[in-house]
């Protein structure tokens, strides 16, 4: 996939900066060498978040380059995915929100919704062109009163995976709550009933299953973050 300029630069600005912490340390020193490398990493995502344009667009595409058998992924397989069901799912709201009533399923099909076909770009080497709808997270945060002065944005899912982004990343307005792929709701597997689409942020920041949505000022944890992989990804 095509990396802006600015990026490729900054990659390189940040392995030269690990590199010369790296020679300032003792290489047997497994912690101290981790710490440097967390703080660089730590310093590329303010830098990402400070260079991120909320109206820069990720490129669309025309509906048929939309691949119908989308790729599956997760830490396991599609059978273990979490099978929920409508007439107990709620979605969760906390954090610096004024109205917290939990959403069913049928209310959030009733939000205004769109369409965008878009690039999902998998830090493990693949990437696959999506037809993804659903309703902007921006009028989804309006509708609950959510503070959108607050820094950050968290997700948590019934699998156990969790995520979060920054507020002007939530912002986006190709940033969706998405419940229907190629114009189906979505199956199971891709994170029924539905999943944060991002097409500013590589795969793993699209948390599918999302049973709670949370606004705070705390940077919300990653679960690949926690992982090794760098918080902010964008793309
Ligand atoms: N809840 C949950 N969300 C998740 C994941 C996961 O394991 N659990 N994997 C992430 C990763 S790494 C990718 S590439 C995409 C895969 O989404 P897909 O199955 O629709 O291709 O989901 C992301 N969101
Ligand atoms: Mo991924």
């Amino acid at each position: 996939m095509p990396i802006a300029l600015p990026r490729r630069a900054l990659s390189r600005t940040a392995s030269i900066a690990s590199l010369s912490l790296l020679t300032g340390c003792d290489f047997s020193d497994h912690g101290r060498v981790q710490a440097a490398l967390a703080r660089v990493s730590a310093w590329n995502d303010r830098v990402q978040a400070a260079l991120f344009n909320p109206h820069k667009l990720a490129p669309t595409f025309a509906a048929d380059r939309a691949v119908k058998d989308f790729r599956y992924n997760a830490w396991y397989g599609p059978d273990q995915a979490p099978a929920l069901d409508a007439a107990d799912y709620r979605l969760r709201l906390a954090g610096l929100i004024e109205n917290k009533q939990p959403w069913t399923v049928a209310q959030l099909h009733a939000l205004p919704q769109q369409s965008q076909v878009t690039r999902h770009v998998c830090v493990e080497g693949w990437s696959m062109i999506g037809e993804w709808s659903g309703t902007p997270l921006r009028v989804f945060l309006e509708r609950i009163g959510a503070d959108l002065t607050a820094r950050y944005v968290g997700f948590e899912c019934a699998d156990g995976y969790y995520e979060g982004m920054d507020m002007a990343s939530a912002l986006h307005p190709q940033t969706i709550m998405a419940f229907r792929l190629s114009g189906e709701i979505l199956p199971r597997k891709y994170g029924y009933p539905f999943k944060i689409r991002i097409p500013t942020k590589l795969g793993f920041k699209n948390p599918k299953f999302v049973t709670t949505i949370y606004v705070t000022n705390q940077q919300p944890r990653g679960f690949w973050t926690d992982r090794g992989y760098n918080w902010f990804s964008g793309i």
